[in-house]
């Protein structure tokens, strides 16, 4: 199973501003990775909006503009299928390299909910609905947390 080792990471997101970016494609799986992620930031009391862009490759100039306007994290939803995709490698590496860029260059947290995926058996598998084995949308909110947090410990420590 592919999130084998995965953390349990404990975050209070309280005081924390979290834009989740979700695009449109598959729209049944994204259902349950934006279901997922919402559960996870109210549950740590983050306070949430949502914006949803067209596809994957969408995500990386929302969310980079999400974290250049105030924004503390935020976490980017999106399904690309191999199957179902004639330009699954070049939709995949663009979501992929552009969210590490906009991670790097803002220097604050982007959770990675993008599914990649061979079919879409795998992505629901992956997408929290019932019967799924796993649920980025969770796991990703999770950890856009939990590196705000770190981020934040780390800033406070220099003082
Ligand atoms: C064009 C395209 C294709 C073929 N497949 C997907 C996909 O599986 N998942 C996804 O999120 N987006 C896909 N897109 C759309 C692109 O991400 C983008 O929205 C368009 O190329 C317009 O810029």
């Amino acid at each position: 199973m592919s999130g084998e080792g995965s953390p349990e990471l404990e975050v209070d997101g309280r005081g924390l501003t979290v834009v989740v970016v979700a695009a449109q494609w598959h729209e049944r799986i994204m259902t349950g990775l934006l279901e997922g992620a919402r559960r996870r930031l109210d549950r740590a009391g983050a306070s949430v909006r949502e914006v949803r862009v067209p596809g994957s490759f969408e995500l990386p100039v929302v969310c980079k503009a999400a974290l250049e306007g105030g924004a503390d994290a935020v976490v980017a939803l999106g399904v690309v299928i191999r199957g179902g995709t004639p330009h699954f490698e070049y939709v995949s590496s663009a979501a992929t390299d552009g969210l590490t860029r906009v991670a790097l260059d803002t220097g604050k947290p982007v959770g990675f909910g993008v599914l990649t995926v061979d079919t879409e058996e795998q992505a629901i598998d992956r997408a929290g609905l019932p019967g799924s084995r796993e649920d980025k949308g969770a796991e990703a909110a999770e950890a856009a947390l939990a590196t705000a947090l770190a981020l934040r410990a780390l800033r406070d420590g220099e003082r």
